[in-house]
């Protein structure tokens, strides 16, 4: 009997599946890149755009030497919190999970000066800049979920950076197709810009 067999005989041929993997060399798990940050990073995971095969964020303007990019292994590592603002789209209150921007943010080694800005790009080349002291008071997150569902790329997925709008008196007072201009869904790329203006 070998060693595989054994263990296999002393635990039951239950137990063999998750065995076998865990006798596999330890892979690191490498999704595509969901979300990648540009700017004043730190050392950022990966190089410079490349004109050849980055084709929609050449398409889109966007350009840089270094980034740090997010895998959906890596953005659901992180803490997450949840917030339950009413949405425009049915006027109902859902359930949306994930970090906050700010922590990712930092994990991406950023820059968070008091003047820092973000730029938040969407798929469908919707964006917006949005003031790092913004995204800290309104604690905006990179949501991955809603209503405990990943969400699709084609729906408000994969990320949506969002707020709880709800939750803070001058946003509330407004009408909800008014509260949520800075949150782009299909969000895909961040470039922050440290100490600006
Ligand atoms: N990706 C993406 N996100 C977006 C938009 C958009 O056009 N594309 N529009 C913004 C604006 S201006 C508002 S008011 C809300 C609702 O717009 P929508 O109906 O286009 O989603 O989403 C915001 N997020
Ligand atoms: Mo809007």
């Amino acid at each position: 009997m070998n060693k595989r067999e054994f263990i296999a005989a002393a635990l039951g041929s239950a137990a063999l599946p998750s065995l076998a993997l865990a006798a596999q060399p330890a892979m690191p798990a490498r999704g595509p890149a969901l979300l990648t940050v540009t700017g004043a990073i730190g050392k950022g995971n990966r190089g410079a755009l490349d004109p050849a095969l980055d084709q929609m964020m050449k398409k889109q303007g966007v350009r840089f030497d270094k980034a740090h990019a997010f895998d959906y292994a890596a953005l659901t590592a992180l803490p997450a919190i949840e917030i339950r603002p009413t949405l425009e789209y049915d006027a109902k209150p859902h359930a949306l999970r994930g970090p906050l921007l700010t922590e990712m943010m930092k994990a991406s080694g950023a820059a968070l000066g008091e003047g820092t800005k973000l730029v938040l790009r969407a798929i469908d080349g919707y964006a917006v800049s949005l003031p790092l002291a913004d995204a800290r008071e309104r604690r905006f997150i990179v949501a991955t979920h809603l209503d405990g569902q990943p969400m699709p790329l084609g729906g408000l997925g994969p990320l949506w950076a969002v707020y709880d709008a709800d939750r803070f008196p001058d946003m509330a007072a407004k009408p909800v197709n008014e509260r949520f201009g800075l949150c782009p869904w299909g969000l895909y790329h961040m470039d922050v810009h440290s100490d600006v203006g």
